[in-house]
């Protein structure tokens, strides 16, 4: 790694992230269905029709996990809870899910690593997507009470908690693209998901501000938006690239309104009475977090509003076709501050990259990724020199796991994960990291 602990201040958190379903082993402990299940069964959907009802086994195996959370040195691991394993239904509370929390909460604590939790990332029980999922406004209240069980028991235990992960990928890339469940393509539904989304995390806030807990706050995930060329056309395509994916959750959590060059197109489909919702969207959070991979060309194209294309770009890419563009976490980092959180703490609550890794006698080398996080650990840097107030950086992922649609041959593990034995061998961006973090004597 070319960077250490030292080089950064010294409260600064290092962490490493998962979530539930991509790591945990669905079919275990009593969950219920989610509309992943149904998405994945679906043929089409996801490559091979992976699922992740065994994925990495966490499940039965966090003890082992969390030993090499510890072990590398973070401070903290940012980990998610399956809504529908803490209540199958959506609604009845399913003891054997919490008393995993419970147990996976005190494990990180007797290693001395602090909990960071997201209440959803992305499976939402199928009973409720039966009932509409997030185009139901109803969801609001649904989510508040699944975090008011959930935070009920571990919530005591939290160093940090955000209730939505990736509000974008929530509601566009999963109502507008169809490319994750519920699969949907559909501008009404789209719209009605990104104001819904944002008002189930307001709610959230709010839960669990009356169970009296503190350091909570949203996680975003942002994609710098380049214009593919110098024409006015693909500034404007841009702009509302930007927009739709960066700017309308920014700005709902921070500055209660929506981008103008949206709404123009959406306003139509939005729920009724919902400029009235911007008093729960906008409850006041402790930090701000920032999920950056990557960047997208936009082309000056004729599709129709608000169709975006995507141009090829130049630089190096990861396995998943992904540029790397370590310049973009730097912009990002002082235009959030800029534009909307001033000076609240900024975490880069994930950053990685997928890479085919593979087993060698034993090892797994991966010094792309080692380049990949030197080079984002830079751009934090950079930030920080310049007066952002950054408090953390954590890498996705700890484990190889299941993409999503993509399935599980992705990797974008520090720790490679053997598929089919579930044996777990630490890459070699696993010991660069390791050494960069050795607490200073
Ligand atoms: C995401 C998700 C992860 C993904 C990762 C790589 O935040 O998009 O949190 O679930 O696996 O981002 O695509």
């Amino acid at each position: 790694m070319q960077f250490q602990r030292s080089d950064f201040p010294e409260d600064f958190l290092f962490g490493v992230a998962t979530s539930s379903y991509q790591i945990e082993g669905h079919g275990f402990g009593g969950a219920g269905r989610t509309h992943w299940d149904d998405f994945a069964a679906t043929p089409g959907n996801v490559v091979r029709a992976e699922h992740g009802a065994r994925a990495c086994d966490h499940y039965h195996r966090y003890e082992e996990d969390l030993d090499l959370v510890q072990a590398a040195g973070f401070d903290c691991y940012r980990f998610s809870t399956s809504w529908a394993r803490v209540m199958p239904d959506g609604k009845t509370p399913n003891q054997e899910g919490l008393d995993f929390y419970d147990r996976l909460t005190d494990a990180m604590l007797e290693r001395g690593i602090k909990p960071c939790a997201t209440l959803y990332h992305w499976e939402l029980p199928s009973p409720l997507a039966d009932l509409g999922g997030w185009r139901n406004g109803d969801i609001a209240k649904w989510f508040g009470d699944y975090t008011e069980t959930i935070m009920g028991r571990v919530g005591d235990r939290m160093y940090s908690v955000a209730p939505i992960n990736e509000p974008w990928c929530v509601a566009w890339l999963s109502h507008f693209l169809g490319h994750h469940a519920p699969g949907l393509r559909d501008i009404r539904a789209a719209t009605r998901a990104m104001h819904h989304v944002l008002l189930a995390h307001g709610t959230a806030i709010q839960t669990m501000r009356g169970l009296g807990m503190s350091n909570l706050g949203g996680v975003f995930n942002l994609e710098w938006a380049s214009p593919a060329d110098d024409s006015p056309e693909a500034a404007e395509k841009a702009a509302l690239y930007d927009s739709i994916y960066n700017r309308w959750f920014l700005g709902g959590v921070f500055n209660g309104e929506y981008p103008a060059n949206v709404l123009a197109g959406v306003e139509q489909h939005m729920p009724q009475g919902w400029q009235d919702d911007f008093a729960t969207i906008t409850a006041p959070v402790d930090w701000c977090g920032l999920n950056y991979y990557t960047r997208k060309l936009i082309k000056p194209d004729n599709t129709p509003w608000p169709s975006l294309d995507e141009a090829e770009g130049p630089l190096p890419k990861t396995f998943m076709d992904w540029e790397i563009y370590p310049d973009g976490l730097y912009k990002f980092l002082k235009r959030t501050k800029e534009d909307y959180t001033g000076d609240l703490p900024l975490f880069v609550t994930e950053n990685g990259m997928a890479a085919p890794d593979k087993l060698t006698n034993g090892a797994c080398e991966d010094p792309d990724r080692i380049a990949f996080l030197s080079a984002h650990a830079a751009q934090i840097q950079k930030a920080i020199a310049q007066g952002v107030p950054v408090g953390g950086y954590y890498m996705w992922s700890l484990l190889d796991n299941y993409e999503w649609a993509l399935g599980y041959e992705k990797r974008f593990g520090l720790v490679h994960v053997d598929f089919e034995t579930l044996e777990r061998t630490p890459k070699s961006s696993y010991h660069a990291l390791k050494g960069a973090l050795r607490a200073l004597t």
